[in-house]
């Protein structure tokens, strides 16, 4: 039944988790038909409340993002949750701690889990995971949380996949807003001082708060900053309450600033995929990859001049 995309968009519809699974996975494996599949979801999403949680490693993401869960369930909502780990094809990752602090949601069926990691996705983390949002999307659920550690671009390119974007932060965190990056602050809608029942939240507040007034650009830009305790369930409620006020309330600029830059972001993420999967079609024979591989690494050509030349065999149009 579910080999033509028409029909598995309706078993989506009709709330089939089999089908939302089966979807998920062929996304991450670029299987045949996730592209027509994801062609004919399309004009089924852009319902649900897409939310970026990200914030450097044990800063209690997944804890909040279990909180949260909770929150919308009691308002009678479905809730998607999306753990991005792109870190795990190294470290083991953090996914089997999220499931299991997710476990209480685990049977809920108004609630719908997914870990995706580096291993096992073709392709772009980024590209996958807001692929996977889309088909949650298709299937009704709303919100939609983006669980990801932001320690990189990568990282910062998967919540911008997302109508608002949560930083969380910790007090103590050495020379706490120093340790931020850069990118992470500019992409915040809203900040979070997780974990503050430990000494330093006002502190870290304050200190945001000062250079958040310095940093340039109208006011109405200017991210809200919470505080919640996740392990304890305070703020959380705010917290969710802040979300759907920012998505809201938000002023025009800046809603319409994230509704282009999350456009933006997806094409990007797809064309690059596109491209030099593409090129490596189109341009390598045999062993030709693997050589001009090995010159690069024997330092006998530079990356720039290795891609100048490829790029010069396509025709790009
Ligand atoms: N004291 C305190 N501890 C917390 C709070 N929230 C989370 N923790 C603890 O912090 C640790 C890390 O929490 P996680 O929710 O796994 O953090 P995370 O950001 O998802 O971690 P990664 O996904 O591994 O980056 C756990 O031991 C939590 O119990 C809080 O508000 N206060
Ligand atoms: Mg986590």
């Amino acid at each position: 039944v579910l080999n033509n995309a028409a029909a598995f968009v309706e078993a989506l519809r009709s709330g089939s988790v089999r089908a939302l699974a089966r979807g998920i996975s062929m996304v991450e494996e670029n299987a045949p038909g996730a592209v027509a599949l994801l062609k004919e979801a399309f004009p089924h999403t852009g319902k649900a409340t897409v939310i970026g949680v990200t914030g450097s490693p044990g800063a209690g993401k997944s804890s909040l993002v279990d909180r949260m869960v909770g929150s919308f369930r009691r308002e009678g909502r479905r809730v998607g949750v999306v753990a991005v780990d792109p870190t795990s094809a190294y470290s083991g990752g953090a996914i089997l701690g999220d499931r299991i602090r997710m476990q209480e949601h685990a049977l809920d069926e108004g609630v719908f889990i997914r870990s995706m990691a580096t291993r096992g996705c073709l392709g772009g983390l980024s590209r996958a995971s807001a692929d996977a949002v889309d088909l949650m999307d298709t299937a009704g659920y709303d919100p939609i949380i983006i669980e990801t550690v932001g320690v990189g671009q990568d990282e910062i390119e998967i919540v911008r996949a997302s109508d608002v974007v949560c930083v969380v932060l910790v007090p103590g965190m050495g020379d706490d807003i120093q340790a931020i990056k850069a990118g992470i602050l500019e992409i915040a809608d809203l900040f979070v001082v997780n974990k503050s029942d430990k000494p330093g939240a006002d502190r870290l507040i304050s200190d945001l708060d000062y250079m958040l007034s310095l940093a340039s650009g109208p006011k109405s830009f200017r991210p809200d900053i919470l505080k919640t305790v996740a392990v304890r369930d305070e703020g959380v409620k705010e917290l969710c309450l802040g979300i759907q006020e920012f998505i809201r309330d938000a002023g025009d600029a800046r809603r319409e600033h994230r509704r282009k830059d999350r456009a933006e972001t997806r094409f990007r993420t797809i064309l690059s995929e596109k491209l030099s999967a593409l090129v490596m079609e189109r341009v390598f024979q045999g062993q030709e990859l693997e050589q001009l591989l090995d010159r690069i690494a024997d330092r006998t050509t530079d990356p720039y001049t290795a891609v100048g030349q490829v790029l010069a065999r396509v025709e790009v149009k």
